[in-house]
Order: C-alpha cells, then structure tokens, then sequence
C-alpha cells in the first residue's frame, strides 16, 4: 500500500521522531508507541526517538517516557497513535511540530496530521504498526513484539472481539515466527490483580441494576470507592469481565472521580450501538466500547436512560425473529 511508503519515507528524512498516544493510555497505546519506537531505532540506530505523554504504572515493563527537549520540535516528526481526535492527544500539540503522522484504528472523528493512516477494521493500534513493519524495511525486534502482542491482545480482550479477523492472526504469527517471542509469559503481568480488585467487582456483581431491557448499570459513589480502596479508574478495567451475561446485552459502570470531579463512564455492549448515545453528552470510542465523563449523577441518569432506550430498540429489531 502507498501509504505504508508514505510513512516510511517520512521516518526515513527526520533525525528525530516524538511518539505520542492517547491521554489515560491503554496497554494498546502504550505498546504501540513503545513498540515503534524500538522498531525504528533497530532500523536507524541514529536517528533518536521519544515515546512523550503519561504512563501507566502497570505497564511500566512496556517502556517508560523520556526527557524531550522541546526546542526539537519545530523541526521533527511527530507520530501518533491510537488518537483519533486532537484533544486526546497527551503531552504534545501536533501544530508545534515540522510534520505530522497519525495512525488509528478508531472510527474516524477529526484531521490534525499531514498524514493520516486509519483502518477502523483493525484490531488496534498495535496491529497497525505490524502491519507498517511487515510492508516495508521497519525491522521487527524481540521489545517490540512483546509490546505490540500486549497492546494487540488487550484491545482484542484476547482475540475475542470481532476487529479479530485472518488478519490479525497472520501478522501476529509472522511476528513469533520471527521473533520467537514467549507470548505465553505476557499474559501474568497482565492479567494478575490485587484482591481489593476482584473484590470490588463482587461488589458490582452483586449491586448493579438490570433493566428488562437488558442494560446493566451501576453508580459508584466516592464511599464504596474509599472502602473497596480503589480508584475510579478501577471500575472501568473491570467492566471486559462483565461480557456473557444472559440477561445483559450492554453494561456501564459510573465511578466517582474525585480528582477530576466528574463521574467516569465505562460502557459496553454485545449489541446496541453505544458510542453514538454518548456523542451528545462529550463521550464516544467503539461502537460496543465506549466511554464518557458525567459532570455529576443526574446527568449519568440521563445516559443511563438513553442506553437503557437503545438497548429497547436493538431487542426489538434483532431479538424478536429468534424468540419467535
Ligand atoms: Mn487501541
């Protein structure tokens, strides 16, 4: 494809590249950025290359962000990942560099790179930058390949998703092949849990409230999180677990976030149409996985009847013919 020359071209002029990903990065934008990264210095040793933005403290093992200098930007190379829209980028503004590159796997939102690679059919970020590597001399290396699996399974939920296609299991296995990567001792550091977690999800299991349509949903006041000691964030890493549910066909979960005092939104869905309910009220993402920030909770009772409503439609459309 062009496009992957495109890029490749771009890396090939800059001496120096910044890597940016999204604000509150997932293990996807994480190793996708992290993966690149190392992926460009085995190419080109001299060229020097920076992950920027925030961390997570779990996935401190895929790479951590360096120092920049921002005096550099003006004459570099921007690539970002994982972001569809400008105000998710974190750390940088891509206007205050020389060029631009964006690649994504979201639904389309908005323009802000000079080159824009998107495949909304792909499973992830991580899988975009396989995909780069494998169509032009970008050499793989053993860190990348275990960043860009990481980051590939987490937004596949393990290969269960539909963005999961023959595709995605081919690159992946030219990747071990090649790199003879040990994907099996990746999944205990990402999957292994503090037991206040498990815990705190036997709290949800047990209080959250099911409509007749089918909609799943809990309100987590600052209380349960200060006794369950966990933060708001910790809800929505739960919420992949809640899938399979007989009488549940989309769930979200709404956690008090005292920091940012908001509410956190975390919704899913083996169904209805989530992302597009949240768009009025500043949310989006996937169309089965999506979230948003409530100002407070008698806002959160207006999404929760708006999912509650979709979820109405999707049964009515989809479930009759079967129940018949
Ligand atoms: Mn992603």
């Amino acid at each position: 494809m062009r496009i992957y020359r495109q890029i490749y071209k771009k890396i090939k002029k800059y001496d120096h590249i910044f890597i940016a990903h999204h604000i509150g990065p997932d293990p996807d934008a994480l190793g996708s950025s992290f993966g690149l990264k190392d992926i460009i210095k085995n190419t080109f040793p001299k060229k020097n290359v920076y992950v920027v933005g925030s961390s997570a403290s779990k996935f401190r093992y895929l790479g951590v962000p360096d120092h920049v200098d921002e005096t550099l930007f003006s004459s570099s190379l921007l690539i970002v990942l994982d972001t569809p829209d400008l105000k998710r980028v974190d750390g940088v503004s891509p206007s205050g560099f020389k060029d631009t590159i964006k690649i994504d796997h979201h639904p389309f939102i908005e323009k802000f790179c000079n080159l824009e690679y998107i495949d909304d059919t792909a499973s992830s970020a991580s899988q975009l930058v396989m995909e780069l590597t494998k169509h032009t001399r970008l050499k793989m290396t053993k860190i990348a390949s275990m960043c860009l699996f990481t980051g590939l399974v987490a937004d596949t939920e393990r290969f269960l998703y539909d963005y999961t296609t023959p595709k995605t299991f081919e690159l992946v296995a030219d990747m071990i092949k090649e790199t003879n990567l040990k994907f099996t001792d990746l999944y205990l550091p990402m999957y292994l849990r503090p037991l206040k977690d498990i815990r705190f999800k036997g709290y949800i299991m047990a209080n959250m409230t099911i409509t007749d349509n089918g909609f799943a949903y809990l309100k987590i006041p600052d209380e349960i999180l200060t006794e369950y000691d966990v933060d708001a964030a910790t809800a929505g890493n739960l919420i992949n677990d809640f899938n399979y549910i007989n009488e549940v066909i989309a769930w979200g979960f709404f956690s008090s976030d005292k920091v940012n005092n908001n509410i956190r939104g975390s919704i899913r869905s083996r169904g209805p149409i989530i992302n597009e309910v949240l768009t009025p009220y500043g949310g989006g993402g996937h169309a089965l996985a999506a979230g948003v920030k409530a100002p407070n909770f008698e806002i959160v009772d207006e999404i929760i009847k708006d999912l509650d409503k979709a979820c109405a439609k999707y049964k009515e459309e989809n479930m009759k013919v079967s129940e018949e």
